[in-house]
């Protein structure tokens, strides 16, 4: 039997231990262990029933998700599921931990499930761009009914212990050590001579306004498909014989395997834990870190701390007066209303945070016990420089300053100081306390161990975070300032602001480019054309000043009321602003330009080539080390759909040749913006993919 797969027998019951962690996924050895449990189950003497429990953290996370993409080997997850099933021995799963897809699909081919009340248990399929592929369509319903079963499996969501108990999923729930209270569950339904229950054998559940169902989820999914398949596959369970609905649901489960969905959506799950396992700091030791200074409290500022103190760390919050103090204290205690609220920290939790461990002070001396300071004051040189000498006063040795800037570099704020390995960037995404991806910036000098440490804060904050190196805009910004340039490029042509977000938001995009403009702030833009012309514009650079003249005109987007969009009806309406047209008619005017019509599909395609072009520059020169790490940039802070994989994975998926293709062609117009990144070109001529750079680590 493999090793996977532990054999005890206690009386007239057999405990089958599952041992692969770290999350015991469903791996051949494990699959064929269990097989071969159930054998050596029915074939030993006096054996009346069987427990399957895992060991270590969970119960199952699910099939291997390494396996897929690889040719199949037996057995297969559903047949082992329909064998366990069809035993003449009572089967009880107990669970603990999280039992998740093909984790969920095993026990409810078991005939009774006993779980830890802290136990989890879900279908995520539809996160890796599939549906359960294991008899979980079709089982899952039986007990739940249609309509909890497909909330359950579209969302794919992890269902606490205690809802899938009312749910009819878990039969009972019992505190203690998961293979004790299988075994005592197992002699209990035999001493009860308690009927073997195959949930197959169940009625299926009513029927539903099946088209209705799949329109709806498809439309929520906003382009992603598996969610809607979900749906078809439980009309199955409930239209056909129960094998004729296996059947239906694994040629889903195939079909889907064969999308670009699935591809992009398995890289992300890979990447998303990939991005903070960087080569160059395994086995760096990180700095201890329990107290953390925040400088300046506007809404940067205030969801720093607040991500910092819902992580359980200290804040010390500097700002520049009393009532600048107060007004972050209120922002602060406004984010953690909304933690209270959603039930994400307790009422005691809230008030000793507000009462105890945060503390707004107005000198730089209360910083001096600090072991990690973030900056976030006005985006100006000589303010940080002020800033980062008053901390270099202060701040203990071995004390980490980071700077919070979104482009400015941190080499040279470094070089303000007397320390300046201590110094890195640590740029977050607004509103700090809510969005996930977090640019830990690299600089020069900065110490290994600083950059470990940002990463450990990140990690204790829950971010994802991705390394950068010094450059304007580092990775993220860098890139959306060329993607957006490229969008400036196609308005002047004829396009409309409104057609550019149609289109992006169809390919997926949380928002269109004008949209999120709108809702950063447009001063934003503003502040750095006028940046950038100062630093002196190239002259074969086309530029595009039309929404200076809406920033001058005193729009700002959503926060004034109107930008590209007029929001006088709320933010969700989105009707153009009809000063914005004009503008653009005008500026077209201005420069001779003769407008032209652009289709959706050349808009998203001179869009993803100007970001993909850019993105092969960030990683060609080093500021991002692998193309996944501009994955999860673009993946975690700018809505790049998910099941996308990322821009590169995209670009990999389309082909890189036709993309290095379009860009010279589109170079032969503009060849100042399209030069084309020496790194694609590279790529194309060797025949390899970003993918490829990324397992070569
Ligand atoms: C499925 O079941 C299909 C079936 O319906 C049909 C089949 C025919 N496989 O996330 P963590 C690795 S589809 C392989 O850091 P956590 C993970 O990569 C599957 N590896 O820990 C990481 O490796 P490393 C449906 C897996 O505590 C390590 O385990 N199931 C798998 O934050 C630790 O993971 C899912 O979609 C796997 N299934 O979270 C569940 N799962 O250390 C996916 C994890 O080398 N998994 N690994 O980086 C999860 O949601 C989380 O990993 C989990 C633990 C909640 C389990």
């Amino acid at each position: 039997m493999s090793d996977k797969i532990a054999y005890a027998r206690h009386g007239d019951v057999a405990v089958l231990t599952v041992k692969n962690p770290p999350v015991n996924a469903l791996s051949q050895a494990v699959r064929q262990g269990l097989w071969d449990g159930m054998d050596r189950a029915e074939a030993d003497a006096g054996v009346r029933a069987v427990v399957i429990v895992g060991e270590g953290r969970a119960f199952f996370a699910g099939a291997d998700i390494t396996e897929f993409g690889k040719p199949l080997v037996e057995p297969n997850l559903p047949a082992l599921i329909n064998r366990i099933e069809a035993s003449p021995l009572i089967v009880v799963a107990s669970m603990h931990g999280v039992s998740l897809g093909g984790g969920l699909e095993v026990a409810l081919g078991c005939h009774y499930r006993i779980a830890v009340p802290s136990a989890r248990v879900g279908l995520p399929e539809v996160h890796l761009g599939l549906i359960p592929g294991a008899g979980g369509t079709q089982r899952l319903p039986r007990l739940t009914g249609v309509e909890a079963g497909l909330d359950v499996m579209t969302t794919g969501r992890h269902v606490g212990a205690s809802e899938a108990h009312d749910l009819g999923i878990i039969d009972v729930l019992q505190d203690g050590d998961p293979a004790e209270n299988g075994l005592a569950y197992a002699q209990k339904l035999l001493d009860e001579s308690a009927p073997r229950r195959a949930v197959s054998e169940m009625d299926p559940p009513a029927p539903v306004d099946w088209d209705a169902a799949f329109e709806a989820t498809l439309a929520r999914s906003k382009g992603q498909i598996s969610p809607a398949w979900c749906v078809r596959a439980v009309q199955a369970s409930v239209e056909k014989p129960f094998a004729e609905g296996l059947k239906a649901e694994r040629q889903i489960f195939f079909d889907l395997m064969q999308t670009d969905q699935r591809e992009g959506m398995i890289h992300a799950f890979f990447s998303e834990r990939a991005v903070g396992n960087l080569p160059e700091l395994k086995g760096v030791a990180a700095r201890e870190f329990d107290h953390i200074g925040v400088i300046g409290g506007g809404t940067m500022g205030a969801g720093i701390a607040t991500a910092a103190l819902l992580s359980g760390l200290r804040v010390t919050l500097l700002e520049m007066s009393a009532e600048a103090g107060e007004a972050a204290r209120s922002r602060i205690a406004a984010n953690l209303a909304g933690s209270l609220k959603r039930g994400k920290i307790s009422p005691a939790q809230h008030d000793q945070i507000l009462g105890e461990t945060l503390s707004v002070v107005t000198g730089y001396d209360a910083l001096a016990g600090a072991d990690l300071v973030i900056e976030a004051v006005f985006e100006d040189m000589d303010v940080k420089k002020v800033v980062f000498a008053e901390l270099d006063r202060v701040c203990k040795p071995g004390a980490i300053l980071a700077s919070n800037t979104s482009y400015l570099d941190i080499d040279a704020i470094a070089a303000t100081t007397s320390r300046p390995g201590d110094v890195l960037g640590l740029h977050f995404f607004s509103p700090a306390h809510v969005m996930k991806l977090l640019e830990v910036v690299v600089g020069a000098l900065t110490a290994p161990d600083v950059a470990a440490t940002g990463f450990a804060l990140g990690k204790r904050l829950g971010k994802v975070s991705v390394r950068a190196g010094v450059c304007d805009g580092f990775i993220g910004n860098r890139i959306l300032s060329t993607y957006r340039i490229a969008a400036d490029h196609m308005i002047l042509d004829g396009a409309s602001p409104y057609e550019i977000d149609a289109a992006l938001e169809a390919f997926g995009f949380a928002m269109g480019p004008f949209a999120v403009a709108d809702l950063a702030g447009l001063d934003i833009g503003y502040a750095v054309r006028k940046r950038k012309r100062m630093e002196g514009l190239d002259p074969r650079a086309r530029d595009a000043a039309y929404a200076d003249k809406l920033c001058e005109d005193g729009h700002f987007g959503q926060k004034t009321g109107k930008g590209y969009y007029d929001y006088a009806a709320g933010s969700k309406a989105r009707v153009p602003n009809p000063d914005v047209m004009p503008l653009i008619e005008a500026e077209r005017a201005a420069q001779g330009l003769k407008p032209r019509a652009f289709g959706s599909e050349e808009i998203v395609r001179r869009y993803m080539a100007a970001m993909v072009n850019e993105a092969a520059k960030v990683v060609g020169e080093g500021i991002a080390r692998r193309p996944l790490d501009v994955d999860m940039t673009l993946l975690f802070g700018y809505g790049f759909p998910r099941y996308r994989g990322g821009p590169l994975k995209w670009a990999d998926m389309v082909g890189l040749d036709a993309l290095l293709a379009d860009i010279k062609g589109y170079a032969e117009e503009d060849p100042y913006f399209w030069e084309p990144a020496p790194l694609l070109k590279d790529l194309v001529a060797t025949g390899r993919t970003f993918d490829d750079l990324n397992k070569e680590g």
